[in-house]
């Protein structure tokens, strides 16, 4: 097999490469291990910045997104008892969110892709990336025969390789470690998602920091509830009955007045570690790194899925100049545009991550630094106005 260019993995940043591509004429080819249905459910992220809810409506898949997404105007913070609302436009001239879940995302690309899209294989495992800085980089891949049995090994020539293959991908690791540096911290802490058959408490996110720990109110549908909370890391949620989940968040949302969170049947549970990470550069000869398989945010600042729709963007734009005009620039500047962009999330990820949950060694000193900034960002609307920009999303560069 030959294309253009060669990308592995079919979530949001391989799928909506494929996309750019498509529109902008060339031809290429997705390589995603796992099957459609597994795809498809994957729970992962809920939050579209502005700027990735324009990059899916000028791609043409933004449709089902404007009728079923729900536009969120701001978040409310939650510490001490109190509640804080960020008001996003008021902060930010005007700009918001839309929560449509990443499952939703990768559905619409895979509908349009597998309509008049290129070729998308399922089941397709890519094995290794060879040559990544030759002029033909190739791609040895195992495409599972129709009955499932192990299918045989397989190459895809390409003038280019995208690298969208996650974090656990390949295409990292085609690039010598003497070429990398790895930039990485763990926190002790993970999130305990769910996902329950019940109408959300509250009409914009919650994040609240409590003693015993963080909780995230987050939203699927006016039927639908995603949850999170803070629980030590290597956590089983088979420990976690849904009546301690919900006695657990309840003690974590409890704010003066009136309010009570709604419960409901629990119908997903999972833990997601939380981690920092960066590979720096994203580029090796004609291997070219998006998404997670070059970085990793803690889903707290709602980064993870925008960051690589912002990097595909970037590729996309950077290999049609290319297939234009036979320049190199922007394929040369790929690594340092998105890595200015990278960092930015980074920084907005970790301080997201450290103001709102307590730390299980924390010092009583530090208990009232993360009190005393969470202070602040109430009072100041110029401390409210950062936390909002980065939010909805730092322009574009
Ligand atoms: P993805 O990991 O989504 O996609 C990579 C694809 O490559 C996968 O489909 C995989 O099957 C495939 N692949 C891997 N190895 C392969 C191989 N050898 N051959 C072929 N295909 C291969 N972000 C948020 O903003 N908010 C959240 O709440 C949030 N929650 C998350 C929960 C979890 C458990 C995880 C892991 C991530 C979460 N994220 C969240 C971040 C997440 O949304 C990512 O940022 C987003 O999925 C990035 O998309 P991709 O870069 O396409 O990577
Ligand atoms: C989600 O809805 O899954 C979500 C929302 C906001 C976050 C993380 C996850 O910061």
């Amino acid at each position: 097999m030959r294309t253009t260019v060669g990308i592995i993995g079919g979530g949001p940043a391989g799928l909506l490469l494929a996309r750019l591509l498509h529109r902008a004429g060339m031809d290429c080819v997705v390589l995603e291990s796992r099957e459609r249905r597994y795809v498809e459910a994957r729970q992962r992220a809920g939050i579209l910045e502005q700027g990735t809810v324009d990059v899916l409506r000028k791609c043409g898949a933004g449709a089902r997104m404007d009728r079923e997404g729900l536009l969120h105007r701001g978040i409310e913070l939650r510490f001490e008892g109190r509640a804080h609302r960020i008001d996003f436009p008021a902060l930010t001239d005007g700009r918001s969110v839309m929560v449509y879940a990443q499952t939703e995302v990768v559905k619409d690309l895979v509908a349009l892709q597998l309509a008049d899209g290129p070729p998308l294989l399922f089941g397709a495992e890519v094995l290794a990336v060879e040559d990544p800085d030759s002029a033909t980089p190739t791609i040895r891949f195992r495409h599972e025969g129709r009955e499932g049995r192990e299918g045989r090994e397989q190459t895809l020539s390409c003038d280019f390789v995208a690298g969208c293959d996650g974090f656990h991908g390949v295409a990292r690791r085609a690039i010598p470690a003497e070429r990398t540096a790895v930039f990485e911290r763990d926190y002790p802490y993970s999130w305990l998602g769910v996902l329950a058959d019940v109408p959300p408490s509250c009409e914009e996110l919650i994040y609240a920091r409590h003693r015993r720990g963080f909780a995230l109110h987050s939203m699927r549908s006016p039927q639908v509830s995603r949850l999170y909370l803070q629980v030590p890391a290597g956590t089983d949620p088979a420990d976690w009955s849904d009546e301690r989940i919900w006695d657990e968040l309840s003690a974590r949302f409890a704010v003066d007045g009136d309010w009570a969170l709604e419960r409901g049947p629990i119908t997903a549970k999972s833990v997601t570690p939380m981690r920092s990470y960066v590979q720096e550069p994203m580029r090796h000869g004609r291997l070219f790194l998006a998404g997670d398989a070059a970085h990793i945010v803690p889903p707290t600042g709602a980064k993870g899925l925008n960051l690589a729709v912002t990097d595909v963007v970037t590729l996309a734009r950077a290999l049609t100049l290319h297939h234009e005009t036979g320049s190199t620039e922007l394929l040369d500047s790929y690594s340092e545009t998105c890595l200015r962009r990278v960092w930015q999330a980074e920084r907005f990820s970790a301080f997201m991550t450290d103001t709102l949950h307590p730390h299980p060694d924390r010092t009583p000193f530090e208990e009232r630094l993360q009190l005393a900034q969470l202070e602040r960002i109430a009072a100041s609307p110029a401390a409210s106005a950062e936390l909002a920009e980065n939010y909805v999303g730092l322009p574009l560069s």
